[in-house]
């Protein structure tokens, strides 16, 4: 730390005057210029500005009676890389959106990794489940018409490398994820627009907490890409991603809300068979 740095303070009149300033309209880079001009050290204005406007926003959701928010998975993209080093592979950084937290990776898993993991999936494929928030049960689903399997965390020495490679991307322990769900879709099969966490207000939801908490983040990995159609979706901000084998798309939800944005689903398959590995994130540690 400079001395500058040692010896400027954020204020709680310093942070009034930031909330100020965006409730008024001026934009972020303005804010910062105008405090680094009447002497602010800038790694000082840009972390004051950061957590007020967090401080901010998260004061404000709840006072609309939203749930606070809780931490979530964030890769380290502060100075905007490239390439990811995920411990065995160097991932690429092909797309970010900040709200939704939406990022694009490309080259998560290797071609063969993709074939391997589907070989071992496919004897043990049935009509997919989802999670029966009425009951904390499972329950087949109208909505989701492909067919799948989970496995157990560490099953495998290909799913120990791929979860030890995830926890490195997204920076979030691997104890505090569910096991890795293999779905399959033939033309025809969707996946209907929904939330992944599980909704506060039906009555087995509860129950489901108590084993690692919300989930907060969701990884889905493309192994075996369809000819046309079955983008993954996110219909409030008209984003589809395309599933490219060996790329990902991951997301976020800080809290169980739709006003995280993450309404998403799996589009109709349209020409050829679309295979993914879905990896959910936990709050805690999920056993
Ligand atoms: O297959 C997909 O693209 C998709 C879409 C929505 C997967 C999931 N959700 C999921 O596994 O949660
Ligand atoms: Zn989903």
């Amino acid at each position: 730390m400079s001395s500058t740095q040692a010896t400027q303070q954020i204020t709680p009149e310093l942070r009034k005057w930031i909330v100020a300033q965006a409730e008024a309209g001026h934009a972020a880079e303005a804010v910062l210029k105008s405090m680094i001009a009447s002497g602010w050290n800038e790694d000082v204005a840009v972390d004051a500005m950061e957590s007020t406007l967090r401080e901010h926003l998260e004061h404000q959701a709840v006072q609309k009676g939203l749930p606070p928010g809780v931490p979530v998975p964030e890769p380290r993209l502060e100075e905007s890389p490239l390439y990811l080093d995920a411990g065995d592979r160097q991932v690429c950084v092909l797309q970010v959106m900040v709200n939704p937290r939406v990022i694009v990776f490309g080259g998560l898993l290797s071609d063969a990794e993709c074939e391997q993991l589907i070989d071992l999936a496919k004897p043990r494929m049935a009509r997919s489940l989802t999670v029966a928030t009425k009951t904390g049960g499972e329950e087949v689903n109208a909505d989701r018409t492909s067919n799948g399997m989970f496995f157990q965390r560490g099953e495998h020495p290909l799913v120990r490398t791929l979860e030890e490679r995830i926890a490195l991307l997204l920076n979030w322990p691997m104890e505090n994820g569910e096991g890795l769900q293999i779905l399959h879709y033939r033309p025809g099969t969707e996946y209907k627009p929904h939330y992944d966490y599980f909704d506060p207000a039906e009555p087995g939801t509860p129950t489901i907490l108590k084993r690692g908490g919300q989930r907060v983040g969701t990884l889905v990995m493309y192994l075996g890409e369809p000819d046309k159609g079955g983008g993954t979706v996110f219909p409030d901000v008209n984003l589809e991603v395309a599933p490219k084998r060996g790329n990902a798309v991951f997301f976020s939800y800080d809290r169980a809300h739709p006003s995280t944005k993450t309404l998403h689903g799996g589009s109709p398959v349209l020409a050829g068979d679309k295979w993914i590995a879905t990896k959910w994130l936990r709050e805690r540690r999920f056993e």
